[in-house]
């Protein structure tokens, strides 16, 4: 049956680039369920896409990164940008659409129609949270918001992943973590573009920075370009303005050096490749495993009445005689 496509798909994008946040919502939603199987839709906003700038903003449960979220946007606002934010909550039990409740301290942003604010739950997306973030940000890239700014707990894989969708990626410290902060170093301190240690009313901020620089300069990818370290408070707004233009500094740097496009190179590839493996997985291999599944056989293995190379020469085969 040939692929209808969905007559309505056009006007919404219109309205969505006119500025109907109603109309952007109903895409995302579109995008959460299907991912990038929804091809008939990601086909269509591909030709829109590539001008967003997207942010990653990451660091542990608490650290104040909502708080920044919020502060950084209205920095933004008086640039005239308009202005997308994807808030990845790892617990919420219901998927977006939801304006965000009190947790993410953006409540009177929801007001300001420059701004499109989702909250995404790691629960109820087929393709996985990066997919669906990922296709959030194309819609919100293809109706024109830009910078995108993406905020998730850096604590499970689902969450860290989602920083893959990011084309720059803001780690935030807070002072006090203590031992914390080696589990912000196992994660998270690779894949930082710029870090910002909040909370810099509280003592002993100085010395999460200084931490932070020695690690960073323990790291030997790091040591040509280092990132930048940020002190804020963003409860009290003081250093939010160095920290937005840094960020944009950053940005014009990766433009400059074409490592922006490399990554956005990179990140494409990846995931469509990921897309076709599961649907390959779905297509060739899953029919067959199902005929004889590996749990079935682990006793027959374990007691060498079979054996494991040969049964996944059997599988390759029977895939081989499936497909001409
Ligand atoms: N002292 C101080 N407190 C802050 C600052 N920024 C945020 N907070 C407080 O820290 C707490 C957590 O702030 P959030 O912005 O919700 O932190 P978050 O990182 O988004 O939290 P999760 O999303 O739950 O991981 C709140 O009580 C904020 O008021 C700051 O600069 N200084
Ligand atoms: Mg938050």
């Amino acid at each position: 049956m040939p692929h209808k496509e969905q007559p309505d798909f056009q006007e919404l994008l219109a309205r969505g680039q006119e500025g109907d946040r109603r109309a952007v919502g109903r895409m995302i939603s579109r995008v959460e369920t299907n991912g990038v199987a929804d091809h008939v839709m990601m086909r269509q906003l591909w030709a829109h896409t590539g001008r967003a700038r997207v942010i990653g903003i990451t660091g542990p449960p608490g650290a104040g990164k909502s708080t920044m979220t919020d502060r950084m946007v209205k920095y933004w606002r008086k640039k005239d940008y308009r202005i997308g934010v994807i808030a990845v909550d790892p617990s919420s039990p219901f998927t977006g659409g939801a304006i965000l409740g009190d947790r993410v301290r953006m409540n009177d942003l929801a007001l300001d129609t420059g701004v499109y604010i989702r909250s995404m739950s790691t629960r109820g997306q087929l393709g996985g949270l990066s997919l669906a973030c990922s296709g959030a940000v194309s819609v919100l890239d293809a109706c024109g918001y830009d910078p995108i700014l993406i905020e998730t707990v850096g604590v499970g894989q689902s969450e860290v992943a989602v920083m893959n969708v990011a084309d720059l990626v803001l780690v935030v410290s807070v002072p006090g973590l203590g031992d914390d902060i080696q589990a912000i170093k196992a994660g998270i301190l690779e894949i930082g573009d710029v870090f910002a240690v909040n909370k810099a009313d509280l003592p002993g901020a100085d010395r999460t920075a200084r931490e932070l620089q020695i690690m960073l300069g323990m790291n030997p990818d790091m040591n040509a370009d280092p990132p930048p370290i940020l002190m804020l408070s963003a409860e009290q707004n003081q250093g939010v303005d160095a920290l937005c233009d840094s960020v944009e500094n950053r940005f014009a740097l990766m433009q400059d050096s074409n490592e922006l496009m490399t990554r956005r190179n990179r990140r494409l590839e990846k995931e469509l490749l990921a897309y076709i493996q599961d649907r390959l997985y779905k297509r060739v291999l899953a029919p067959v495993l199902i005929a004889d599944p590996f749990a079935n056989n682990i006793e027959a293995f374990r007691a060498n009445e079979r054996n494991p190379y040969t049964w996944a020469e059997g599988i390759m085969k029977k895939i081989e005689e499936r497909t001409p």
